[in-house]
């Protein structure tokens, strides 16, 4: 009795097994003319593009008009610009910060503040301390030799520099004091002949 169940299972898991057999080549067989036809076409097309209109940006900021500039940032959390180079010959140097973003000013807001290079931290970092109320900017910090007002989307400011601030050997720099936005948003200003 025994003997013959066993016997039994013996023979039934053979048959399943052989039964597979057969089954298996049949399956692998009719999927490849799928494959090909989907592989080839959504890799050409898109990235162009973008490079183009970067290109013109930066042949748009290059072009400065002697004593003032446009400095643009927007979304991305950067100027357009990495330097200012203004004249020695100016007395007076105008720079009109444009948020080109959508996002508000309590969001992704912008400043453009100058200093001397030692002085970037500790204008921040004050500036920080200082509250949304008040811009970002202490009251009376001595070491700003200028900035902007804090502006958001689609706003401007015009800030006008007083170059007789600017001493030689020393190294100035402009910069955002809205929180987090220092190691994204800095450049040099340099005097030139
Ligand atoms: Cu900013």
């Amino acid at each position: 009795m025994k003997i013959y169940l066993a016997l039994i299972s013996a023979v039934a898991l053979t048959l399943s097994a052989c039964s597979q057999e057969p089954a298996a080549p049949a399956a692998s067989a009719p999927s490849e003319p799928a494959a090909s036809a989907s592989a080839e076409a959504p890799a050409a097309s898109a990235p162009t593009a973008p490079a183009a209109s970067e290109a013109a940006h930066a042949a748009a900021s290059s072009a400065d008009t002697a004593c003032q500039t446009v400095v643009e940032a927007g979304d991305d959390m950067k100027y357009n610009k990495t330097e200012i180079n203004i004249s020695k010959s100016c007395k007076e140097y105008t720079i009109t910060l444009k948020h080109m973003g959508t996002m508000p000013k309590t969001a992704m807001g912008h400043d453009l503040v100058i200093a001397k290079s030692e002085d970037v931290d500790g204008v921040a970092k004050d500036g920080a301390a200082a509250g949304a109320e008040n811009d970002f900017i202490k009251a009376g910090d001595e070491r700003i030799i200028a900035h902007t007002k804090l502006i958001g989307s689609s706003e401007e400011a015009t800030v006008k520099v007083d170059t007789s601030k600017f001493s030689a050997g020393n190294k100035y720099e402009f910069f955002c004091t809205f929180p987090g936005h220092l190691a994204m948003m800095r450049g040099s200003v340099n005097l030139i002949d």
